[in-house]
């Protein structure tokens, strides 16, 4: 019986070591050019192509035929989508389990609503890996995965909500807020999958500080945490630090955001996925 999981590429992550691994891509698009958010994606260049073009831009979800390629072959399969409060990615999946379980009966599917972007999904899909690697049953793992999703949350601080502002989604009210000089919203990933601010900061020092300050007030105490930055590698470690600080023995990772995380977090934003409780 072979297991593979498969995500969309809001989990920044185009590798997982050990682990029979897809991840299929989301794409950026304007007027005049198309970004595949995929290994080979220049992010540098796209974010700096897209600062000084004046038209529109968006982003596009994977298709039903994207997810079906990617499930090919496999007999158990955890598909694991972005937020199906801002994208169609989710019900992409869906509808691609579908018609995979109608080809293939004896084959089997879970696609997982992450409710959320970026580094929350890594831990989920880390999670995945480690459950299958105990060769544990699809059944069982499903029903550990749904538990696990209770145990994660997102923050994020964003310098500039343009993007998502234009893509509706988030207020206008919201991106004018974080229009202003210098002040960075903190927020995070509410329980239907839809950004929450919970507030502004004048700085990023403050935003840090506020992001920890969340961290503590949601049960962290130790466990993992996942970073994710575009192009503010200062700003995650000085925040990796503030917690190592706390917790000395917290399981800590940073990575660059890829193209679709980096294109609505935009440059500088953060994007923090942790466990509440200990492992023990
Ligand atoms: O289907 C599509 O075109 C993709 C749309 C994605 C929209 C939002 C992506 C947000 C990525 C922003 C900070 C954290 C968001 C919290 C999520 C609940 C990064």
């Amino acid at each position: 019986m072979n297991y593979k999981i498969v995500s969309d590429s809001s989990s920044n992550l185009w590798f997982v070591e050990n682990a029979d691994y897809t991840c299929v891509p989301l794409t950026i698009r304007t007027d005049e050019k198309e970004y595949v958010d995929n290994s080979e994606l220049n992010v540098a260049g796209m974010v700096d192509e897209l600062k000084t073009y004046k038209g529109k831009s968006g982003t596009a979800c994977p298709s039903v035929g994207d997810w079906l390629t990617a499930f090919d072959g496999a007999d158990r399969v955890f598909a694991v989508a972005i937020t199906s409060g801002l994208s169609g990615s989710y019900n992409a999946a869906c509808e691609a389990a579908k018609i995979y379980k109608d080809e293939n009966p004896d084959k089997d599917v879970l696609v997982i609503d992450s409710l959320s972007a970026g580094p929350e999904l890594a831990l989920i899909i880390e999670k995945l890996q480690e459950l299958i690697q105990q060769e544990l049953s699809f059944e069982t793992i499903c029903t550990k995965i749904t538990k696990y999703q209770r145990r994660i949350h997102l923050l994020f601080s964003l310098e500039s909500v343009n993007n998502l502002a234009r893509n509706g989604r988030v207020s206008p009210v919201v991106a004018k807020m974080v229009g202003l000089l210098g002040i960075r919203i903190v927020g995070k990933a509410s329980d239907e999958g839809t950004l929450e601010t919970l507030s502004k900061s004048r700085g990023e020092k403050n935003a840090i500080a506020k992001v920890w300050e969340y961290m503590k007030e949601m049960g962290f105490s130790g466990a993992k945490v996942r970073i994710a930055h575009c192009f503010n590698k200062e700003a995650a470690e000085a925040l990796k630090e503030m917690i190592l600080s706390a917790f000395p023995k917290s399981n800590i990772h940073i990575c660059a955001c890829t193209g679709l995380c980096s294109f609505y977090a935009e440059k500088g934003g953060l994007m923090i996925g942790f466990e509440h409780g200990t492992n023990d």
